[in-house]
């Protein structure tokens, strides 16, 4: 695999072979776990590339090569989580900056910037960004940067990147895409005019929910720079265990993800006409509202799936307690379906009458399918909702 260039292959293969050649000491096909502190040098400044393990690691940079090439970036950084991820993209800003958000955040998100980063003079605006003019509306003087998700967690609402993207060129402001539902064998933001992705590795990417990890990637020189300088400075990096675990994990995204998406568009689709079953929001419903943007700019339409159950808070307990193979638990993306209640488990951080205003209701059960047999799952919910 000599002088293997991720430019002139397709996704697929760049997930298998960016980044991790064949190991030169040995021949060993997977990338070795380089599990070391610090590197020997040969003398003062002697070193083959590698002097301390958070400012730099085999295992870490080759799945950042790997990652930069799948989002199509020049540059990958990859950290102990998520949000150790957004935090370092948040290094970009100084006190007195403004960044407009979206209104449907990940809960931990909006956590960090109202409760950490607000403390330090930052600002944020909450819009439904799925309307470009509402961001536009919220731009002000100091506004520095427009921070994404789409779909969002767990509304799946969804923005059109390469509108917002337009107009953040034309106000000189930063675009950056939360892509961890969609990963990128779905949606490529940077290519749809965004400057910055962040990923919680921790769910598509990696894919086996046995790593918790985050990545950041750009092709904008500057704020790599920045960046890659605050990893090291703050140093909230990925461990070369976890690196190895989401370079195994990431080689099988695309099969993955079609069979996810395969699965969550059936459930969709059999929850529609389910009769405790109020609303089903999935963009690739025909009733969802951003449905044909949803078309345009994802591949296929996620392995994610939101619903409102009659009955509200009573009905969901019973729902979640009584259905089986899906595991009752936060976090999303792995190859085991998951089940969880947005407004009680990954959303509770945030203010209920902030939840009521974004749909987030007591009957509000989101779903991450996995990749298990169509037909199970189906029963599963079955029997969940035969308890109801
Ligand atoms: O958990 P961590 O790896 O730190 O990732 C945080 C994060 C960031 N962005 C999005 C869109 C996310 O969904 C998450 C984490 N989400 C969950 C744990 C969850 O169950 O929704």
């Amino acid at each position: 695999m000599k002088d293997y260039d991720p430019t002139k292959h397709q996704f697929e293969t760049n997930a298998i072979h960016a980044g991790q050649p064949p190991d030169p000491a040995t021949g060993a096909i997977a990338f070795p776990i380089y599990q070391t502190s610090t590197y020997v040098q040969e003398g003062i400044g002697g070193h083959k590339g590698f002097e301390y393990s958070r400012t730099a690691n085999p295992t870490r940079c080759a799945l950042e090569e790997c990652l930069a090439s799948l989002e199509g970036a020049k540059y990958g950084l990859c950290f102990a989580s998520g949000m150790a991820a957004t935090s370092n993209v948040m290094t970009l800003l100084k006190a007195g900056d403004h960044v407009v958000c979206s209104d449907d955040l990940y809960g931990g998100t909006p956590r960090v910037f109202n409760r950490v980063y607000a403390d330090y003079g930052i600002e944020f605006t909450y819009v439904d960004t799925s309307f470009t003019d509402r961001i536009e509306a919220a731009i002000k003087p100091n506004t520095k940067m427009v921070f994404i998700e789409t779909p969002t967690n767990p509304m799946l609402k969804i923005t059109e990147i390469r509108a917002v993207a337009t107009l953040t060129k034309r106000k000189n402001l930063i675009l950056v895409v939360d892509n961890t539902f969609a990963s990128p064998f779905l949606q490529r933001p940077l290519d749809l005019g965004a400057d910055i992705v962040v990923h919680s590795t921790t769910k598509y990417i990696n894919g086996h929910a046995d790593s918790v990890g985050g990545a950041v990637l750009t092709s904008n020189e500057k704020y790599h720079e920045r960046m890659k300088y605050c990893q090291n400075a703050a140093g909230g990096i990925m461990g070369p265990f976890d690196a190895f675990l989401t370079m195994r994990g990431v080689k099988t995204l695309a099969l993955r993800m079609e069979r996810q998406c395969d699965n969550a568009m059936n459930l969709a689709v059999y929850l529609e006409t389910h009769p405790k079953v109020e609303k089903v929001i999935y963009p690739g419903l025909e009733s969802f509202p951003q449905h044909k943007i949803a078309e345009r700019q994802m591949r296929l339409f996620g392995g994610m799936i939101s619903f409102v159950i009659k009955g509200g808070l009573d009905s969901a307990k019973k729902m979640l307690a009584n259905t089986p193979v899906f595991g009752l638990a936060e976090s999303l993306g792995g190859v085991e379906s998951l089940i969880q209640h947005p407004a009680l488990m990954t959303h509770a951080s945030v203010p209920k009458e902030v939840r009521d205003a974004n749909g987030i209701s007591d009957g509000l059960i989101r779903v991450s399918a996995g990749i298990e047999a169509y037909e199970d799952l189906k029963r599963a919910l079955d029997t969940g909702f035969s308890h109801v």
